[in-house]
This record gives C-alpha cells, structure tokens and sequence, in this order.
C-alpha cells in the first residue's frame, strides 16, 4: 500500500517534468500531425517486432548513465544492452574458460583483470559475470545459433582481486537493420554498428554494482558507435602474442 503511494508519487513527478520538456521539444520543432501520427505507427511497429529494448538501449540507455554516474570516482559504467541473461554457468577455476564450441572461430583471448574499491583495497571474491558476441557478430541467447550460454559466464575474483578469463576477441556489433530500429538509424542517416566490446557486470557486498564493458584501441566504430556507449577509460590495447591477443583492465568499485 504505502509502496504504491511512493512509486505513484516518483511516477507523477516524473510525468510532470517529461511534460515541461516535451513542450520544449515540440515548441522548437513544431512537430505536425502527420509526423505525430508516423511516430504513432513506427512505436506500434518497435512494440509488435520485439524491439523495445534494442532501441531504448541503442538511443537512450547511454544519457540516463551519464545523467546520474558522470563525475564519479571508480570506473565508469557502460550499457546493459539488450543482451544480458541471468542464470549462466559459474565457472569454478582460473583462468575461467568461458563456454565455447568445439570449433569456436576467431582468435583467442585472454583477459587480466583486477577489481578494488575506490579506497585502494583489492575486492576478493567478487562476483564477475561477462558476455560478449561471437566472431560472426552473434549474441548466444539471442541472434545466435550457438548452444544457450555460449560466450557467457559468471566467476569470482581470487584473494587479490584477481581474475584471468579465457575467451575469442569480440568483433564488432551490427544491430538489426531489417526492422524499425533499422529503418530509424538509416533514417537519421547512422550507420549500425557498435565497436567490438566484451560486458561485465560486477558485484560485491558494500559496493555499487558496477555494469560496464570494454573496448579496444584501434577499432573503427569507436568514434561513431551506434549506442554511444565507449568511454576513453573503459579502453584497452589488444597485444598481439602470436597465436593469440592478451589484453587487461583495472576496474574500482564505488563504496555503497
Ligand atoms: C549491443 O551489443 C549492445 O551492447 C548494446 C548496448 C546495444 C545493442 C547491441
Ligand atoms: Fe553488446
């Protein structure tokens, strides 16, 4: 009862500032009728195809991280995407091989990561989970003919923070173009591609769970991706080791 008071007092409030910006917004553009009505029908065309979350989270998920995290200390957060599922496999012992096919293409990587607080202290046993496409570009889960939880996991960091994951070097991401996220991007005259990213989400008692990615120096969407999602400080080098790439990250965790 008194929950739903609250939420319904957050959800008013929130309604009454969208309204004052919207007038703004339709005031500066005066947006006719028609293109009122087009918008209504491109809306019930991203409901029906199932791609709410693709567009929200390509269009809008970037300014609501900024909004609230920008200027923090620890490491920056990055989108969630469309494409995170619960209930992958833990993976027991370093270095944490993630789930591959036996044929699994692309070239082999390994990942060193060390996770602190943002006082100094290394934060041993924290939970990691991480996802990431394929070579072809494909989501496991989703978009992708691999076995369920391919290129997924969750682990936990050793005594010292650490971890070492065993994977493929992501490629970079075309989101659907056949669809109304499609027809947007073309419309607005973007192209459909986000630079290649792994995803992880971070978890430990006392501290903010940290959801973000990593991207690579060198790839060409870093600039232009579609999502707006790359952060100079979530970037790495790719070092070539002949055979297969290494690359590694510090990640600090905000104190709750
Ligand atoms: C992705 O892989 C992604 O990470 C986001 C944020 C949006 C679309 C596809
Ligand atoms: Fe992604």
């Amino acid at each position: 009862m008194i929950e739903s008071i609250v939420k319904n007092k957050r959800v008013t409030e929130i309604y009454a500032s969208f309204v004052k910006h919207m007038k703004n917004f339709l005031d500066e553009q005066q947006i006719n009728h028609e293109e009122y009505t087009n918008f209504v029908k491109w809306a019930n065309r991203l409901g029906t195809s199932g791609e709410v979350p693709l567009f929200l989270d390509v269009f809008i998920e970037t300014y609501v991280l900024e909004a609230k995290y920008k200027g923090l200390p620890g490491t920056e957060p990055s989108l969630l995407g469309p494409y995170f599922v619960e209930g992958t496999p833990l993976l027991k012992e370093q270095p944490f091989v993630l789930p591959q096919r036996p044929d699994e293409k692309g070239e082999k990587l390994v990942f060193r990561g060390t996770v602190s607080s943002v006082n100094g202290q290394p934060l041993p046993q924290t939970r990691v989970e991480w996802w990431q496409d394929d070579a072809d570009g494909f989501y496991s889960n989703f978009d992708s003919d691999a076995p369920d939880y391919n290129l997924r996991g969750h682990f936990y960091t050793d005594e010292n923070g650490r971890f070492e994951v065993h994977s493929i070097v992501p490629v970079p991401y075309q989101i659907p173009t056949n669809g109304p996220t499609g027809e947007f991007v073309k419309a607005a005259g973007y192209h459909p591609y986000r630079p290649a990213h792994l995803h992880m989400k971070f978890e430990k008692e006392g501290h903010e769970p940290l959801i973000t990615q990593v991207f690579f120096e060198g790839d060409e969407w870093l600039d232009t991706d579609v999502a707006n999602g790359v952060r100079t400080s979530l970037l790495t080098k790719l070092v070539d080791k002949g055979g297969h790439k290494e690359a590694s990250l510090d990640f600090v965790m905000r104190i709750e």
